[in-house]
């Protein structure tokens, strides 16, 4: 039989490589990174591989199920569209628009079936009740470079290729492939800077692989890096090493934040970081002293009290030090579509609003058009007006993404009516009445919309399907389209993604066409990035606004919590595995295989003083919340820290996930506090959270 070649865009995180996939009538026999690619050139990770298993999965849904009886039977796809219009329309007939709530994952971030038509879903529903897995991620740095520079997309990225000095905090790429920074081959492009003679600090309460590959690691206290940060600026203002050079003449606040950072000096800072008072001080002189070169926070600086905080004062180190939109520093991006912070009048804009609506039981403000997905369970147990009473679940896990997920599985039963566009029958979508599968991404085609917006060289490319979808089986834009048309049929009219992105590219600041792009083998390149700045901002006052009221409002609170005492007990923060994927990767046997991953790291000193021994079985306990989990022992991690990875915890009755359920692991988020937030942006509190850890017998 033939062998046929297909170049496809990996889906599965966002360093986006091209790859190669070879197929034989209706079979994958191979899977390679594609050295034409002119953006990962070859790279692939193990994930790329499973893409087969994903294909092959016999768990993956191919047909929609209806639960009938409290027992899921498959249907056709009129026949569950018939049940959703009858039981959906009348609920929001009944209760209005805000009963209807809908929450989104991560995987739509791929998929332009997804990201391109969920917008046209909400405006067809009409609800204020939207939630997203962004509020478990990055909510904090899109709220800070909303506040800073006018667009919620507006992010600087690390411009690795000419950078010789990179402070990293709270990110992990050596494992995740980089977050907000779409990087392929993270680990070849830090070997290549620290070649030239470059320098990497990774700050991080693990010594993690991206650590282990870096020049020094800097182990800071969970929740810590408000303290080393405020240190840093402080030092930038006190020894006259703020120096914004071409920036100053673009930037508001330089002198606003020069007062406010005055009390924060390193050595008060200690105790809240535990990094000593001399280290902040050459942090801040290392990065103002380099000729190019950035900071860079991702996940772990985000999933904290001080998320948004955390995620300003980063962007200001870079202005201070003349690092932001320069060669080698941290520079904006600018994709070929869909990039808002290309669009309309350069220079000024109307800049970011948050709380033009409020959620309903807590007050929680919008951010973004979100609500803070922690508060989903109480909108939808709380009576009254605007109480959720029918939830669509979109590509999205929340049963163990989510702090608490317990209580929101409690919840998830108590609706009226539940409808899951997902490919799996998980812990989550277990709960729906309807579940809509998706196609496999063989089956797809792809172009990426949000990830060009934040890639470290600019570039366009597209993927066309490997497989033709079974027939049949409508693509998920359509899926989605069909349900928005039951509120308002005039979605129906909305093209499909090929003229989107044709439209999209276009009118982009290259003015690409999508045949163009087709036609290029391996996508185009279109460069490494420019400087940007006045041109990019999209403030008020045309400025990069350094000291936003919502910064100088929040020193007030890092104050409080520098004075109140830190409570005795561990600190546990999550981890991320090469071969895993959130929650949603644990079935797929390329990756399940190999030894146990759900494992507690712990330092072997804190071992010692709690009785336990590698392989000992630790109890943990947080609330009234308790789970089990194999101890494996790292002088890695910092003592008085320990580490579980999230998204486990397969072992959920009703969920149909043969493989995964074989080795379940525990989900930590049951340990987690569902009322820790940034209340900023409204981003969960991943980490750093307090847990009691006793032996198990
Ligand atoms: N404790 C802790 N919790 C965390 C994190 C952490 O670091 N620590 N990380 C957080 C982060 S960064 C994120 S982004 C969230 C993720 O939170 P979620 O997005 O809720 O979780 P995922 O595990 O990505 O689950 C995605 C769902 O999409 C489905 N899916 C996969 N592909 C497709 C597709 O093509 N179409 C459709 N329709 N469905 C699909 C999967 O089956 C799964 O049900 O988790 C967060 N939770
Ligand atoms: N293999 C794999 N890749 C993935 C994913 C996956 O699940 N598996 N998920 C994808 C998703 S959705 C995302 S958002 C990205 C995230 O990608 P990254 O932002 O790189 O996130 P992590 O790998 O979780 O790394 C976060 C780091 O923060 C550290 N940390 C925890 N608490 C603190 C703290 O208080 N301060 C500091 N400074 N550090 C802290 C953790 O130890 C960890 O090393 O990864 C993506 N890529
Ligand atoms: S690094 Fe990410 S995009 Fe690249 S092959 Fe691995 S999972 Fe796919
Ligand atoms: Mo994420």
């Amino acid at each position: 039989m033939e062998t046929l070649s297909h170049y496809r865009i990996c889906p599965l995180c966002e360093a986006c490589c091209g790859l190669e996939v070879r197929t034989q009538g209706d079979k994958v026999i191979g899977i390679r990174g594609a050295g034409q690619d002119v953006f990962s050139h070859g790279y692939i990770c193990p994930k790329g591989f499973s893409l087969k298993d994903l294909h092959e999965d016999p768990d993956r849904l191919r047909t929609p199920l209806i639960k009938r009886d409290g027992a899921f039977v498959e249907a056709s796809w009129d026949e569950a569209f018939a049940e959703i219009e009858r039981r959906l329309v009348a609920i929001r007939e009944q209760h209005g628009p805000d009963a209807l709530a809908l929450v989104l994952g991560n995987p739509s971030a791929h998929k332009v079936g997804l990201l391109a038509y969920v917008p046209r879903l909400i405006k067809a529903l009409g609800t204020r009740n939207f939630f997203s897995a962004s509020t478990l991620d990055q909510m904090p740095k899109q709220l800070g470079a909303g506040l800073m520079f006018g667009h919620w997309l507006s992010i600087a990225v690390p411009d690795i290729e000419r950078c010789d000095y990179l402070l990293m905090l709270g990110a992990n790429p050596m494992v995740s492939n980089g977050s907000l920074w779409t990087v392929p081959d993270y680990r070849g492009k830090a070997k290549a800077m620290r070649e030239r003679g470059g320098r990497i600090v990774v700050v991080d309460p693990r010594r993690t692989e991206t650590a282990a590959q870096a020049d020094e690691h800097l182990a800071i206290r969970p929740g810590g890096d408000v303290y080393l940060l405020l240190g840093l600026v402080h030092t930038l203002f006190d020894e006259g090493l703020a120096k914004p050079g071409r920036l100053a003449e673009w930037t508001n606040g330089i002198e606003a934040l020069r007062e406010a950072v005055l009390p924060f000096t390193p050595e008060r800072m200690v105790a809240g970081c535990g990094i000593d008072a001399a280290t902040q001080r050459r942090l801040a002189r290392e990065l103002a002293d380099a000729p190019r070169g950035c900071v860079y926070g991702r996940l772990g600086t985000c999933t904290q009290r001080f998320g948004t905080l955390n995620s300003l004062l980063i962007d200001a180190l870079n202005v201070l030090t003349g690092k932001l939109d320069a060669p080698g520093g941290a520079m904006f991006p600018k994709a070929a579509a869909f990039a808002a912070n290309t669009a309309g009048a350069p220079g000024s804009g109307r800049g970011v609003r948050t709380g033009r609506h409020a959620s309903r039981v807590s007050g929680a403000p919008e951010v973004f058009g979100e609500l803070p997905i922690t508060l989903l369970a109480e909108e939808i147990e709380t009576a009254g007006a605007g109480q959720v009473k029918a939830l669509i679940a979109i590509a999205a896990n929340p049963v163990l993404s989510t702090p608490n997920g317990a209580r929101l599985s409690r919840a998830l039963e108590g609706l009226d009516f539940m409808v899951s566009l997902d490919i799996y029958l998980n812990e989550t979508s277990r709960h729906a009445d309807v579940i809509l599968p998706g196609l496999s991404p063989l089956e797809d085609l792809h172009y990426d919309v949000a990830f060009p917006q934040l890639s470290h060289r600019n570039h366009a490319r597209f993927s066309g399907p490997v497989f033709a979808p079974p027939a049949g089986q409508p693509q998920e834009w359509e899926t989605l389209l069909r349900l928005a048309a039951l509120f308002d049929p005039e979605a129906a009219a909305m093209p499909g993604p090929e003229a989107l992105i044709d439209q999209a590219l276009r009118h982009g600041p290259y003015g690409l066409t999508l045949d163009q792009v087709k036609a290029s083998d391996g996508g185009i390149d279109l460069g490494p990035l420019q400087p940007r700045i006045p041109e990019l901002l999209r403030t008020p006052s045309g400025r990069i606004e350094l000291a936003p009221p919502q910064l100088l409002a929040e020193l007030a609170h890092v104050n409080e919590a520098l004075l109140t005492p830190q409570p005795d007990g561990m600190l546990l923060i999550g981890r991320r595995d090469v071969r895993s994927g959130n929650s949603w990767m644990h079935n797929l046997p390329v990756l399940a295989k190999g030894p146990e991953r759900c494992t507690l790291l712990m330092n072997p000193t804190d071992a010692e003083r709690l009785g336990l021994a590698d392989g000992a079985i630790a109890r943990l306990k947080a609330g009234a919340a308790e789970l089990l989990a194999p101890v494996a022992l790292t002088t890695d991690l910092m003592s008085g820290v320990v580490s579980l990875p999230h998204g486990w915890g397969h072992d959920l009755p009703g969920s149909r996930l043969s493989r995964a359920a074989e080795r379940p692991g525990v989900n930590m988020n049951a340990l987690l506090d569902d009322r820790l937030r940034d209340p900023l942006s409204g981003n969960a509190v991943l980490s750093g959270v307090l847990v009691e850890i006793l032996p198990s017998h």
